[in-house]
């Protein structure tokens, strides 16, 4: 065999605190597979080391060869009879040479894994067209070898399947996290850039090991300081680190920054001193990170700045920083959550009124970002209209990975659902059966990562970045899948332990949707920070922050009629959908109190009455929590003690405070509905005011 043997190893199981640190990314021997002295032989690993990325590639490889001895590739009791581990590019590698025709439709950044045989030699490929896409396959290869698969007649290939995967922080530069629940910022910027702490790498190694290809680092709430020069050269530090794996920097933008930096008068985009501004701060970031990947903006939403403070479209705005970043590479993407101050409209129609007649009005280098359903980031809405209505402009899904509006950290909800459910919508758009997630060129996730130890919050949150990007790579992916995968590489393959905690992943965010908002009520969490139930909210500075005018319950009924008698969102849908959602007889019960207001006597496919179902839906969350709970008991001694105790202190709080939503709703409810609590139903322990009083100041991540 050619070329220089790299790697021959041999190691010993090491100990680690399991403090949730390495993540998915675990690389623990499988014990089926140890020898008796705990050392065994290491495969050959042939593979180029000329740059950053080829160094990743080979680093992460043999990281993991030496923690995860014992796969069913590796269990060879000597080295002749092992396969030997073959990556590179036709650049790089004389072996991978040959293949650069059946790679010539992976594009940038796909790979293949294959296990064939070379000069005679028993070998395992990870081949691409590119570095990056060798460093994605060893993720690939080193996953399927911690899941414990086959890989005897391994022949894959894989390409992503859209463009921009990218993880939105709503980090501020003081380092609070707006809507953050795992610590403080992970960006250091007061020791930046000349720390580089080991931690930034092993979030990109953790980014690229799910394909993550882009990072806005910080809040879409933007401060103008973050283009300032000396923020500059710490973004260009962190894109240093980053670039090996695969992972651009972007940056939000304040719209009004050439007023804050430049001292201009205005930031109108039709002024030639803005657009020359703007080109020039351009050449000053291109100048420090060739590769910068581009801006993210919230206009004109929620008192931020934008083109309307000068008569000017979403479009004039957005094409401003367009054209600046063009001559570079740069895209902009542009933020569709917006809601005027003045419009009274249904606030669920608000972005597609806006929008939807902007399509053709584009630069082509942007990217209109659109929240997953047409309000916030709910336990469960219907897929956002402008899926599928804006054909010549290219779409990003944006997801919460953060739980804002699901208990926080301390709640064990998995989104892989969520997120699967709304890819999977069909959108109908021009008569097709088209989904989401055919209209997407990408994905952006709210980021619910800090500098806790676990980096997420919990020891289950790191699954929810980690379904983010399988699904952002290929979203035609199952949730339930990826929830096993990472199971096995958070806990163990063992199937006695992926298939309890896969069960109550995937039962976890229709549990929350119970005890929170069932049957398509939302938007009924507490004031401002979101912690807790505040269903009677009503009042302050305007009505679509509050509760009643999201549930709309009186003594007759409850739920937003959102049909053609009433606000007619339905019909910013394409007929088939508007037909569909906007008929009581054929709404999925999901989300029948999002489009219709029903009496509380409306009978339910269960035989219950609307009020007797709601009030049953509530009990139904929390005893999902008390088997989710069930479970992790029966777990104890084959997940280790120091993480089997945080979840389970975790989960005790989240039966608490399931109890809590669940008592406090039907308390309020009951107090409009006037009716009895049906048969075997427990009353809520204190009366209603004892829940409206309850304040929490103090509650975390809070937006400034
Ligand atoms: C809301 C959050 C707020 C964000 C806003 C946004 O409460 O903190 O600034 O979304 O997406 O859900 O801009």
């Amino acid at each position: 065999m050619s070329g220089a043997v790299l790697a021959l190893l041999t190691c010993t199981g090491t100990v680690r605190a399991e403090d949730g640190y390495a993540l998915w990314m675990r690389y623990t021997p499988l014990e089926s597979a140890l020898v008796a002295d705990g050392r065994r032989p290491l495969p050959e690993v042939q593979a180029p080391d000329q740059t950053a990325t080829q160094r990743a590639a080979r680093t992460e490889l043999v990281r993991g060869l030496a923690g995860l001895p014992g796969n069913a590739l590796l269990a060879q009791s000597t080295v002749a009879t092992l396969p030997a581990l073959v990556l590179g590019t036709p650049q790089s590698s004389t072996l991978i040479a040959p293949l650069r025709k059946e790679m010539d439709s992976l594009g940038e950044e796909g790979y293949l894994l294959r296990r064939t045989r070379m000069q005679g030699r028993d070998v395992v490929l990870v081949a691409a067209p590119r570095d990056i896409g060798v460093l994605y396959g060893v993720f690939h290869l080193l996953r399927l070898l911690q899941t414990g698969a086959s890989l005897d007649a391994l022949a894959l290939r894989e390409s992503p399947r859209m463009r921009l995967r990218v993880l939105n922080h709503w980090d501020n530069l003081d380092g609070h996290v707006e809507r953050g629940y795992a610590g403080r910022s992970l960006w250091d910027w007061q020791t930046l850039p000349e720390w580089h702490d080991p931690r930034y790498t092993d979030y990109a190694r953790a980014n690229a090991s799910v394909g993550i290809n882009g990072t806005v680092l910080n809040n879409v709430n933007a401060s103008a300081q973050s283009l300032a020069p000396d923020y500059l050269d710490k973004a260009a530090t962190l894109a240093d680190m980053f670039r090996p794996y695969g992972i651009r920097v972007y940056l939000s933008v304040r719209f009004s920054a050439p007023i804050e930096l430049g001292g201009l008068n205005a930031a109108d985009p039709l002024d030639a001193d803005v657009q020359r501004w703007w080109q020039h701060k351009a050449d000053e970031i291109y100048a420090r990170i060739p590769d910068f990947g581009g801006f993210l903006v919230k206009a004109n939403s929620e008192g931020q700045p934008g083109p309307q403070d000068y008569g000017r479209s979403h479009a004039e705005g957005a094409n401003l920083l367009a054209d600046a970043l063009a001559p570079h590479g740069g895209v902009v993407m542009w933020r569709a959550f917006v809601y005027a101050h003045d419009v009274p409209a249904d606030r669920a129609t608000q972005a597609y009124t806006e929008f939807a007649g902007l399509d053709g009005a584009f630069r082509p280098n942007v990217i209109l970002q659109v929240k997953n359903g047409p309000i916030d980031f709910q336990p469960r809405e219907p897929f956002h209209p402008l899926f599928g209505a804006m054909p010549r402009t290219p779409l990003m899904m944006e997801v919460q990975i953060t739980k804002e509006y699901l208990g926080f950290a301390t709640h064990l909800v998995y989104l892989g659902p969520l997120y699967e459910e709304v890819l999977q919508s069909r959108t109908h758009a021009r008569g097709q059966r088209a989904t989401v997630a055919q209209s997407l060129t990408g994905m952006a996730g709210v980021a619910n990562i800090g500098t806790d130890r676990t980096w997420s919050g919990s020891h289950f949150d790191p699954a929810n970045w980690y379904a983010f990007g399988r699904l952002a790579w290929n979203p035609y992916q199952s949730a339930r899948d990826i929830a096993a995968d990472w199971a096995a590489m958070t806990f163990s393959p063992d199937p006695e332990v992926v298939q309890p905690i896969v069960g109550m992943m995937m039962d976890s965010r229709e549990a929350a949707v119970n005890y929170m908002t069932p049957l398509g009520l939302h938007h009924l969490m507490a004031r401002g920070h979101h912690y807790g139930p505040g269903p009677w909210v009503d009042g302050g500075p305007r009505a679509d922050w509050t509760s009643v005018y999201y549930h709309r319950a009186d003594r007759d009924g409850i739920g937003f009629d959102r049909t053609a008698r009433g606000s007619n969102a339905v019909g910013q849908y394409a007929p088939e959908v508007a037909a569909r959602y906007g008929d009581l007889a054929r709404v999925p019960e999901p989300l029948l109190l999002w489009f219709h207001h029903v009496p509380w006597d409306h009978r339910m496919a269960s035989g219950r009455t609307l009020w007797d179902e709601l009030v049953g839906r509530y009990s139904q969350g929390v005893r999902q929590v008390k088997a989710m709970q069930a479970t992790w008991e029966r777990l104890e001694g084959r997940v280790d003690a120091q993480r089997h105790a945080q979840v389970t202190a975790f989960l005790r709080i989240q039966l608490r405070e399931a109890q809590w939503w669940r008592d406090a709703s039907v308390a309020y409810f009951q107090s409009v509905s006037g009716r009895p609590l049906p048969a075997g139903e427990i009353a809520p322990p204190h009366p209603l005011a004892w829940y409206q009083h309850l304040q929490f100041p103090s509650a975390p991540g809070d937006g400034r």
